[in-house]
């Protein structure tokens, strides 16, 4: 397969986005979402491919070994607004998905998701994660996956994404927008990369009750157990590397998985510069997010 040229970034209706984003875009406004479908959502780079696998395995876990050996799991959880021939589209593999409920993934902010999941009163999980984790994994991410622009030297990286100029727009307004949302829709669970990191368990535990599912105590400690970084590193299946854009030698999906590797990148006068620029962003947020443990 050839490797497509790197995009470049545009403005969407305000949002900085790519083609492999928004080529579909009609189709994907007007996705038809049943009552039952689960929308994880998250900005890039938050945690979503471990919650999706944690979704998954609450639901589909007990399915037999082929589910998860065969399927990856981007196809069990498909992404819905990617659009990058000659791979399927992520709507047309939610359309085609036969499970029930039907997991789905995106990273579109709030004002983008298509209106039938409101319609439908759909059970929303977020993800979200400190910004300058969040940056670094952004950064080696841009770096690996050809699908996105080029993402140039780290301190440029950082700084476009002050300015807010990545793929899928700014952090703070993503975060924001659907904090905000949580506040009038009761049926979205907003959580946090770091509060998982810290412990699992609880958070499958909070997750369960959202969803309104009971499994055995048993049960609970294989998701967790199966869901721990250096396992989903090892799996094919989760771990991406099926998917040729993304070149795994350069770095790998499941790079490192902490919280506060940031302190590995930022510089004193880097972390000095985001931090006021943080307080002025987020001056009228209640969000409060850790950046160590
Ligand atoms: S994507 O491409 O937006 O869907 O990426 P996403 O899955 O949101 O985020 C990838 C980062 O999450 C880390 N990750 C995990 N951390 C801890 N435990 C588990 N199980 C886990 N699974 C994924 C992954 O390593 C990426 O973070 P970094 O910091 O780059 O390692």
């Amino acid at each position: 397969m050839e490797l497509p040229t790197r995009p470049t970034l545009f403005d969407f209706h305000g949002v900085s986005m790519t083609k492999y984003f928004t080529d579909n875009w009609e189709n994907i406004q007007n996705f038809e979402a049943r009552p039952d479908d689960i929308l994880i959502v998250s900005y890039p780079k938050s945690g979503t491919t471990w919650v999706c696998y944690m979704l998954d395995l609450l639901y589909f876990g007990n399915m037999g070994p082929e589910h998860r050996t065969s399927i990856p799991l981007h196809e069990r959880v498909p992404f819905l607004e990617i659009c990058a021939p000659p791979r399927p589209k992520g709507k047309d593999l939610a359309d085609q998905l036969t499970t029930s409920p039907r997991l789905i993934k995106t990273h579109l902010p709030v004002q983008f998701v298509p209106k039938s999941f409101w319609e439908q009163n759909c059970r929303v999980v977020y993800v979200a994660r400190n910004p300058k984790d969040n940056v670094v994994s952004y950064y080696h991410f841009g770096h690996m996956n050809g699908q996105h622009p080029e993402p140039g030297d780290w301190n440029t990286f950082l700084q476009k994404f002050m300015e807010e100029k990545m793929v899928f727009g700014s952090w703070y307004k993503h975060v924001n927008g659907w904090w905000e949302k949580k506040q009038a829709y009761s049926k979205l669970h907003y959580m946090f990369y770091e509060d998982l990191s810290e412990n699992t368990g609880r958070e499958i535990d909070q997750l369960c009750s959202f969803l309104g599912l009971s499994p055995s105590a048993e049960e609970k400690e294989k998701v967790r157990a199966t869901v721990m970084f250096d396992n989903m590193k090892q799996d094919k299946m989760v771990n991406f590397s099926t998917i040729q854009e993304m070149n795994q030698d350069v770095f790998p999906f499941m790079r490192k998985g902490q919280v506060a590797d940031w302190k590995n990148h930022f510089t004193v006068a880097q972390n000095k510069r985001f931090d006021e620029d943080y307080k002025q962003k987020m001056k009228n947020s209640t969000l409060r997010f850790r950046t160590e443990l």
